[in-house]
């Protein structure tokens, strides 16, 4: 798919928040702004310098005064000509500005034009485009670092340098099918399989921390679930410090699930309260048990909780009834609940697992808190959140994708260059099929559909 030409209109928009605020910028962009900045300014701006102006309206009245940039193409965010009106942040005398701008032939750009502007002109990739959108959604410190380091090229380098290998060993390959009596011994001679692995751990490398980094944008759900009684709302209460389920000491309290957001490390982690889980005749019981099972269904760790006060930690039948029932792939750990009522202190004791014990068992109270941080660490070790310190990348499911396609088609890939006759067409198709995958990323070959998708989802103004 080539890079269509960008649109030659010109397209304009308030590009901060709405509302009052101490500055409020108009930006324009397009091929050619001199009607704009003649009717606005009224007399010429020296590239990239802050001059202080009034912004008039059609009869040369002043609408506001303010600073106006002029960035002449190719050198601005969008790589045509843009120019910045920074005024008051009052949303009419914003309205107005913009108004003018359109009666100069402007029109209303849509969300994320500039940026897919900056996009089609090659001022960015694709990866680095939707790193700017995460940037400006982050809802953590840590998901805000991950997101620059996707918009400034990090991510985009890493998959790029694993697309120059793979065209690396693709040359080598096509020129042993232009060459065939030099059979695959030239292959061979270039180590075309030693490159092909190293190129596959380097791809599983970047994949772990892509990985990370959906955790980052997308968290974790956490579900509690046990009998009736154990604890699980007031675990819910405590994990997210606030009074949000009712605790009663009547078994069967809750009837519905809960779920509530709360930060642990830097990950959004969404906990789901759930009914507790035993035999009733109760109508109501039963469709809450229902809700339990589902929410099970859309967890990424559960918890269960069972009361430290049974026989010497044993887990009851029902538990371990329980436990069979999950999802074999669910990752778990048993709490058991009410330390202090066992007398016995916050741990953390690893078990022999089976089907029906999991390896992990914390034991805490969630009426006094004690042993909370054993659990917030143990449930980080669970979901296999790796150490978000410094190199994770802000990718996004379509990454995860496209990373997970690469590496089928190089594990195909290496499957066939260990034969003792490699079939060499099916080989390099393997690589380009590979390479076109990782080229998604970067939008060196994604769909026009896609791109819409994809930039209609920025914020107005960007
Ligand atoms: N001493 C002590 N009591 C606790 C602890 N955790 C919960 N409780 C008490 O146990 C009772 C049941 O607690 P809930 O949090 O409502 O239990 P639940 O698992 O949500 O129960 P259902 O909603 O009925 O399934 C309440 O009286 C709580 O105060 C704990 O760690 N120590
Ligand atoms: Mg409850």
């Amino acid at each position: 798919v080539t890079k269509p030409a960008p649109p030659p209109d010109t397209i304009a928009a308030i590009a901060t928040p709405a509302g009052r605020g101490g500055v409020g910028i108009v930006r324009v962009s397009g091929a050619d702004l001199s009607a704009i900045v003649d009717g606005v300014v009224g007399r010429t701006l020296s590239p990239r310098v802050a001059t202080l102006v009034e912004f008039r309206d059609r009869n040369g009245a002043a609408i506001d005064t303010g600073i106006a940039l002029y960035f002449p193409a190719p050198n601005s965010y969008t790589g045509e000509s843009v120019l910045e009106l920074q005024g008051h942040g009052g949303p009419t005398v914003q309205r107005l500005t913009l108004a003018r701008c359109l009666a100069l032939g402007a029109r209303i750009a849509e969300p994320g034009e500039f940026t897919k502007r900056a996009f089609l002109n090659g001022k960015l990739d694709l990866a680095q485009a939707e790193g700017v959108a995460d940037l400006i959604e982050a809802a953590t410190t840590t998901a805000a670092r991950a997101a620059a380091r996707s918009m400034t090229g990090e991510f985009s380098r890493d998959v790029e340098s694993i697309v120059a290998g793979l065209t690396e060993l693709r040359m080598y390959t096509e020129a042993t099918l232009d060459f065939p009596e030099e059979d695959v011994a030239m292959l061979r001679a270039a180590d075309a399989g030693g490159r092909l692995d190293a190129m596959r751990e380097r791809l599983a490398r970047l994949r772990a921390r892509a990985r990370a980094g959906a955790i980052l944008r997308e968290g974790l759900t956490v579900v509690l679930i046990g009998r009736p009684n154990v604890g699980k709302s007031s675990l819910l209460n405590r994990l997210v410090r606030e009074d949000a389920a009712i605790v009663t000491s009547i078994p069967g309290t809750t009837r519905d699930t809960i779920e509530r957001q709360v930060e642990l490390a830097g990950i959004p982690l969404t906990i789901v309260d759930t009914a507790g889980l035993r035999e009733s005749g109760d109508e109501v019981e039963r469709q809450g048990m229902a809700r339990t099972w589902a929410a099970v269904d859309r967890a990424d760790v559960a918890l269960v909780l069972a009361d430290a006060r049974d026989a010497k930690g044993a887990l009851e039948p029902g538990d371990a009834a329980l436990i069979a029932r999950l999802p074999a792939a669910l990752p778990r750990l048993v709490v058991h609940n009410k330390s202090d009522l066992a007398s016995v202190d916050p741990h953390v004791e690893v078990r022999p697992a089976n089907d029906a014990t999991p390896r992990t068992h914390v034991w805490l109270s969630a009426l006094t808190g004690d042993g909370i941080a054993l659990l917030e660490h143990e449930v980080r070790a669970l979901a296999r959140v790796p150490d978000l310190a410094d190199d994770t990348y802000m990718a996004r499911a379509r990454h995860l994708a496209a990373l997970d396609l690469a590496a089928e088609h190089l594990d195909q890939a290496a499957g066939q260059i260990a034969h003792a006759a490699p079939p060499l067409e099916l080989f390099a198709e393997e690589l380009r099929l590979a390479q076109n995958a990782l080229g998604e990323i970067t939008g060196r070959l994604t769909a026009d559909d896609l791109l819409g998708v994809i930039f209609s989802r920025f914020c107005i103004g960007k």
